[in-house]
């Protein structure tokens, strides 16, 4: 199939899930355009089958914002045309679901698309009155739309007010991506945690994340400096965001500042996955987290939140915990118990890497977006 794919193409998810879903078909054989801003930037190297073109944002005195979703409906269906795609696949209700749809009026072509709900674009922008119709007629006038979790898709009903069918299809990680730590730390995991000053016997904890309120690390923040009064601990921060110089004033104020260790933003999660032993994710809305799934994959053991989606991610007390938003007391239990404990930590990794692969393997997953770009060209959008 020939496949247009428009996401943002920066470090967030959506832009991560649409990059690596792009990759994957390309290596499955299709054709992959990428109509984006920027190149995606998990794409590191050439690879076959996929093309990126570029939408060119120009600024004119005329105008006072520069106009983004003209000009990106403009390219969709240059590329339409010149490359008789048979489908569009638009991650982000607003603009990219819009943008598709005028593509789609702007080409010749009776193209199909499909829209893939993330989580802000309806749990944060769905509130806002000014683009809530503007999501409602994205998604409406999809061919087919997705959600990455079931629980985002009822909040899509309730928020956006659609009878539209939303089919959730979660997150994936491709695997080669995230290789499973080894038991024994290797001397690269040995060597970046010396660069960082974590000790041998330290235990670490992770979290991933672009900083914002919703993601809540001043509960991540609470529950580790308990962890650190009962063991020997060093807490990774990777990303950056609004509430950054906030959460190291937190850690201060706590007398953690030392055992807290900011990172800022970084390309290469996966090697800090590979020297961790927990990863926390204690948001107040997620709809899915694929930090979370990119951990797990890598053989870190999950702390979670009831928020949204992240109790279809982790099975509660099975591949790891999930506790209350806020409740930072039984998240550091969990913690404890967790490190404290070998088997335990043990028998949930081992749980943990089975449901992933079974669950949310990079072949399930493209399997279940094929079977509906299938459907949608056969034109049974139901
Ligand atoms: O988490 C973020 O703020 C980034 C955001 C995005 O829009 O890129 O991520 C959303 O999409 C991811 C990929 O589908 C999901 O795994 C995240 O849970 C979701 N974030 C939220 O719902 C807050």
């Amino acid at each position: 199939m020939k496949i247009g794919i428009t996401c943002y193409p920066s470090m967030g998810g959506s832009g991560i899930i649409a990059t690596e879903l792009g990759i994957k078909l390309a290596e499955r054989g299709h054709d992959i355009h990428f109509i984006t801003s920027n190149i995606p930037f998990r794409i590191r190297k050439p690879l076959p089958n996929i093309t990126f073109h570029q939408v060119e944002v120009n600024q004119y005195a005329v105008f006072q914002y520069p106009p983004y979703d003209i000009t990106l409906s403009t390219k969709i269906a240059e590329v339409i045309n010149e490359y008789d795609l048979d489908l569009l696949h638009m991650h982000y209700a607003v603009p990219h679901a819009v943008c598709g749809i005028l593509a789609k009026h702007m080409s010749n072509k009776d193209i199909k698309i499909m829209t893939t709900l993330h989580g802000t674009d309806i749990t944060v922008l769905g509130y806002d009155h000014s683009l809530k119709n503007a999501i409602k007629f994205g998604i409406e006038g999809s061919d087919i739309v997705t959600s990455v979790s079931q629980s985002l898709a009822e909040q899509t009903y309730d928020i956006i007010e659609t009878d539209k069918r939303i089919v959730p299809i979660y997150n994936f990680v491709r695997e080669k991506e995230f290789p499973v730590k080894p038991d024994q730390p290797t001397q690269d995991d040995d060597r970046l945690k010396s660069c960082y000053g974590i000790k041998p016997d330290e235990k670490v904890l992770i979290h991933v994340s672009n900083f914002r309120a919703v993601k809540r690390i001043d509960t991540i923040i609470d529950t580790f400096a308990k962890v650190h009064q009962a063991l020997p601990s060093k807490l990774i921060l990777l990303g950056d965001g609004p509430e950054l110089m906030d959460m190291k004033k937190k850690a201060r104020d706590l007398g953690i500042e030392d055992a807290v260790l900011f990172l800022g933003k970084q390309n290469w999660v996966s090697e800090f996955y590979q020297i961790s032993d927990l990863v926390l994710l204690l948001s107040e809305k997620e709809s899915f987290g694929l930090t979370l799934l990119e951990a797990m994959k890598s053989g870190v053991v999950p702390i979670g939140s009831s928020a949204g989606g992240i109790k279809e991610v982790i099975k509660h007390d099975e591949t790891g915990f999930i506790v209350d938003v806020g409740d930072s007391t039984q998240a550091s239990e969990y913690a404890i118990q967790l490190l404290t404990d070998i088997k335990l930590y043990k028998n949930i990794q081992q749980n943990m890497l089975k449901d992933v692969s079974a669950r949310f393997s990079s072949d399930l997953i493209a399997d279940q977006y094929e079977y509906y770009y299938k459907k949608m060209l056969e034109g049974n959008n139901d």
